[in-house]
């Protein structure tokens, strides 16, 4: 690739408490069998694994009994939460690009807050692209599963009745204009009020469709690049297709074809600005035979500087 080399720190995050379908916690295992960490070093970047977090402690989260019976799994849930912000806001201070290994969505309330903690005090601007089919906008309130994948935007959008999960720890809420959510398709009605009521951008399946990702990502990029912002990435596995990538809970059909999902990788890579990435809600136990697994490396690498045409090998092979 044309970027520097980059010094990225793996962490596996072996989570599935923000779900009711179990696997998601096998998902950095799977990522690493799958050649991750071969796979950027051959691209020029630094790699340290860092290996798994453990298993947290089951804090104390002071919320409504109401609103602790709406939510599966709270208090693992908020014990993740703060460990993976320590991690993510300590890696983030010491100049690390890190790349957190899911384990499910819940996984970005703890990465995400961490980054936007150290961005803050490093006075630089933060952008969130959530590639996902769902807006994972739901409250306590809201939910129709409990599941607290399904309301991790929320949390880190400010949504007051999660604000316990992060215990003492300062919380920077994102600001609406530092979202985008790319590649919808699934969302609850009290959901989709929520999300259009706090004004968080939203991309849809159907606006990829008619305009295609290049023209839909392009003035996004250029908005980011003007303003140099810190860019995280959120990348939920089953944005994909699931005749793709079968290997996650909670599939949905009509998702984005091979190409697609590359092209945003690759146009991510060319803008320069990745400073963090999430890699959740894979489901090892749900693939067939490591496919999705594979997939998801290969988008990691288009992300990473994978080009056909500037890679030395391959075009002396091919002329
Ligand atoms: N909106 C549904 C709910 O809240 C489904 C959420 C599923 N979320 C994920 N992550 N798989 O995007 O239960
Ligand atoms: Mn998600
Ligand atoms: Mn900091
Ligand atoms: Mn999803």
């Amino acid at each position: 690739g044309r970027d520097s080399r980059r010094r990225t720190t793996l962490l596996g995050i072996p989570m599935d408490a923000g779900t009711s379908v179990p696997g998601a916690r096998m998902g950095p295992a799977a990522l690493r069998i799958a050649g991750l960490a071969t796979l950027l070093r051959e691209l020029g970047h630094e790699v340290e694994d860092a290996g798994d977090l453990p298993p947290p402690e089951h804090p104390f989260v002071d919320m409504v009994p109401q609103d602790v019976a709406a939510c599966r799994n709270l208090e693992e849930v908020a014990g993740w939460t703060q460990s993976i912000h320590d991690r993510s806001h300590a890696l983030a201070s010491q100049g690390r690009l890190p790349i957190f290994l899911g384990g499910d969505h819940a996984l970005s309330m703890g990465s995400v807050s961490g980054i936007a903690r150290h961005c803050k005090d490093a006075g630089r601007e933060l952008a969130v692209l959530w590639i996902d089919a769902h807006a994972d906008f739901n409250t306590p309130a809201t939910t129709p599963s409990r599941n607290m994948h399904g309301m991790s935007l929320a949390f880190l959008s400010g949504e007051e009745s999660l604000r316990p999960l992060l215990g003492d720890r300062p919380l920077v809420p994102l600001p609406p204009e530092a979202v985008h959510i790319f590649g919808l398709r699934s969302i609850d009605t009290e959901e989709r009020r929520r999300v259009q009521a706090h004004g968080v951008r939203a991309i849809d399946m159907r606006a990829i469709d008619e305009q295609g990702v290049a023209a839909l990502m392009r003035p996004l990029i250029e908005q980011w690049m003007e303003r140099d912002v810190h860019l995280h990435v959120s990348l939920d596995v089953d944005m994909l297709d699931p005749s793709l990538a079968p290997g996650v809970g909670t599939t949905v059909p009509g998702g984005a074809t091979y190409r697609e999902a590359h092209l945003i990788m690759e146009m991510l890579h060319d803008s320069g600005l990745v400073g963090s990435l999430d890699i959740v809600e894979l489901n090892p136990f749900l693939d067939e035979r490591g496919r999705s697994a594979r997939l998801l490396v290969e988008l990691v690498a288009s992300l990473f500087g994978r080009t056909v045409l500037d890679s030395p090998p391959v075009r002396m092979r091919a002329f």
